[in-house]
């Protein structure tokens, strides 16, 4: 019997338009550093796009486009696996798995779904209902220790845990019995299982950009106004107008933290700053407290183009080779489906499906 889960990095974007600096932020930039340490797995996740009604050739061309942000951002693709999620028909499989598992109370619960459905649920596909499934799945189809996310998230992963949790308790006599168990040190816990119980890693300054509209809304691609975020498509005059248009308040900015209290606007373009600079927004504003946004403004837009365009010029460079993009999908397919093969054997023993 094995008794290690190795570590490995598992996480994914949504080919659903054109990718955000929130997405860049809270995503792909940790994506790219967590690389350095561990062995990862970046999914570009086309099934859950179609949870919401998607036109067939822009769905293909953001899925090469999501796969060449990552590649663009720094992801290694020689090191670590990068492939779209179709490809690799055990997600599905296991999510039909995991929706015999999951409650339907627990994912009545889900606010993502509430905020995506609106009002009409009755319409909303049942895809989108059973999402946080499939996203357990693929994490879970590789044993995903680690998982990199945005604060949106949250809630998705911790229901990832309670499905991981309830079939190792579910079927932990069978796990037993086939030698398939495994001791697990996650975090302070020591958990025995098949699965292990991912951690979510949902950390640093920018887990949640939000609009530039709207400083109570997050920064989102399906966000119906362009003006509410910045594009990784972006030109440089797109970056410096959308972040001259930025709603603000009249006020100056603070000299400390607890004056951007009540101010989500101010606090959302200082805490951009922080990330695309490093520094924590105390420090951004002992530099630019007082200052007027007609100053500050110019200032963030010079640095959001800095970091922003050479990945958006490298992006268009790997998007004029779309064989080369879907050669990086196609190897990273074939990795995945080895790994997925062996743990879907395996639970196809644990569960009692016949091969
Ligand atoms: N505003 C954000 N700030 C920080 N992180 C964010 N993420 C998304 N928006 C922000 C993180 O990006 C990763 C990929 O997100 P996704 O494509 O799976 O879908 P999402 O979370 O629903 O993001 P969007 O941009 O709002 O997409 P749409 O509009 O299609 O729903 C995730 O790790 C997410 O947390």
């Amino acid at each position: 019997m094995s008794n290690e889960i190795p570590q490995r990095v598992f996480s994914g974007v949504q080919p659903t338009g054109n990718l955000t600096l929130g997405n860049y932020l809270g995503a792909i930039r940790r994506f790219v550093a967590l690389q350095e340490h561990h062995s990862c797995i970046y999914c570009v996740v086309d099934l859950h796009a179609i949870t919401i009604a998607q036109d067939p050739r822009e769905l293909m061309d953001a899925t090469r486009s999501v796969a060449a942000a990552y590649i663009a951002a720094g992801i290694d693709v020689s090191k670590h696996i990068v492939f779209n999620q179709s490809r690799v028909h055990q997600h599905a499989e296991l999510a039909w798995v995991f929706n015999c598992i999951a409650r339907m109370g627990w994912l009545s619960r889900m606010t993502q779904f509430k905020e995506k459905a609106g009002k009409d649920r009755e319409k909303a596909s049942v895809g989108l209902f059973s999402y946080p499934t499939l996203m357990a799945a693929d994490i879970l189809l590789y044993r995903g220790t680690h998982v990199p996310v945005g604060d949106d998230q949250k809630q998705h992963l911790e229901l990832t845990r309670d499905i991981a949790q309830k079939f190792n308790n579910d079927f932990s006599d069978r796990i037993a019995e086939l030698g398939l168990g495994v001791e697990m040190e996650i975090g302070r816990e020591i958990v025995n299982g098949y699965f292990p119980l991912t951690e979510p890693l949902i950390e640093g300054p920018a887990t949640r950009i939000m609009s530039l509209r709207d400083g109570t809304k997050k920064m989102s691609k399906s966000d119906p106004s362009d003006m509410s975020r910045i594009n990784l498509t972006d030109t440089e005059d797109d970056i410096a107008k959308k972040i001259r248009k930025a709603k603000t308040d009249p006020e100056p900015l603070p000299s400390e933290v607890e004056g951007l209290e009540n101010r989500p606007e101010a606090a959302n373009l200082v805490s951009i700053f922080g990330a695309l600079t490093d520094k924590e927004p105390g420090t951004v504003l002992q530099e630019y407290g007082g200052k007027p946004f007609s100053e500050f403004k110019p200032i963030l837009a010079e640095v959001a183009i800095d970091a922003i365009t050479p990945i958006t010029s490298e992006m268009r460079r790997l998007s004029a080779d779309p064989a080369y993009i879907d050669s990086v999908l196609a190897n990273g397919g074939e990795q995945a489906s080895a790994i997925a093969a062996e743990t879907m054997r395996d639970v196809r023993d644990i569960v009692g499906l016949l091969a």
